[in-house]
């Protein structure tokens, strides 16, 4: 019976980046591509700030309230948290998510205000594990020079600048999964990288379960 072959998972891939890297645009052109190779695919971009607790995120981020760092860093990992399952379940039916941004991010903002990697990392343990990080590396002046950062919180040079160290130094601990892309080249030869490093990733992951963080 054709309708009883195993069926395939999703994969779960994650965009990372500073502040203007080209993330979001990046993200956008590779769903296009994933519909275009008839690869079922949903976009998660994280924060996700339509939930109540996304609402207390986009109030701290736009900087109209102040919340206590480890406050804030336990806020976003329950952000998460609250779609994890949600996400579980759309690659065990075979969907492909790729997200904007996910514990990496969650991890390297709150390290760079000085609590430790260790902490950091310690409430994202267990969510479902990328099975590839792009890492769209950029040079903090760069990224301040396409047309400056935004008004948000964390959208300051020396900011960006030790959260690239960061991501560098996280990224070490993961291996294989961790790709870093140079994100100073034109989008459409980001998009090819991009693609070259998916393309691979979505075949894999047939008949691997889903990995814990
Ligand atoms: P974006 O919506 O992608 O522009 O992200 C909003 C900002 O929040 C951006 O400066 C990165 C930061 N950010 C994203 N995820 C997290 C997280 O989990 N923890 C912290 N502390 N900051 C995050
Ligand atoms: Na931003
Ligand atoms: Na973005």
């Amino acid at each position: 019976m054709s309708s009883s072959a195993p069926k395939t998972r999703g994969a779960l891939i994650a965009i990372e980046g500073l502040d203007r890297a080209g993330k979001s645009t990046q993200c956008q052109l590779l769903m296009d591509r994933l519909a275009e190779r008839n690869v079922p695919a949903r976009l998660q971009k994280f924060p996700d700030r339509t939930t109540p607790i996304g609402k207390m995120i986009n109030a701290y981020l736009s900087t109209s309230t102040t919340l206590e760092d480890h406050t804030i860093h336990l806020l976003f990992s329950a952000n998460r948290w609250e779609l994890s399952a949600h996400i579980l379940k759309l690659l065990n039916d075979g969907v492909t998510i790729v997200l904007d941004r996910y514990v990496y991010s969650g991890i390297v903002f709150s390290a760079a205000k000085g609590l430790s990697l260790d902490y950091c990392r310690a409430p994202d343990v267990g969510l479902p594990r990328a099975d590839v990080v792009l890492f769209l590396d950029l040079d903090a002046e760069v990224a301040r020079r396409r047309g400056g950062f935004g008004g948000e919180r964390y959208e300051v040079e020396a900011v960006q600048r030790r959260v690239r160290d960061l991501f560098k130094e996280v990224g070490e601990k993961e291996e294989g999964r961790w790709r870093v892309v140079d994100a100073g080249r034109s989008v459409e030869e980001v998009r090819e990288v991009v693609w070259g490093v998916v393309e691979r990733v979505v075949k894999e992951v047939e008949g691997m379960e889903v990995g814990r963080f």
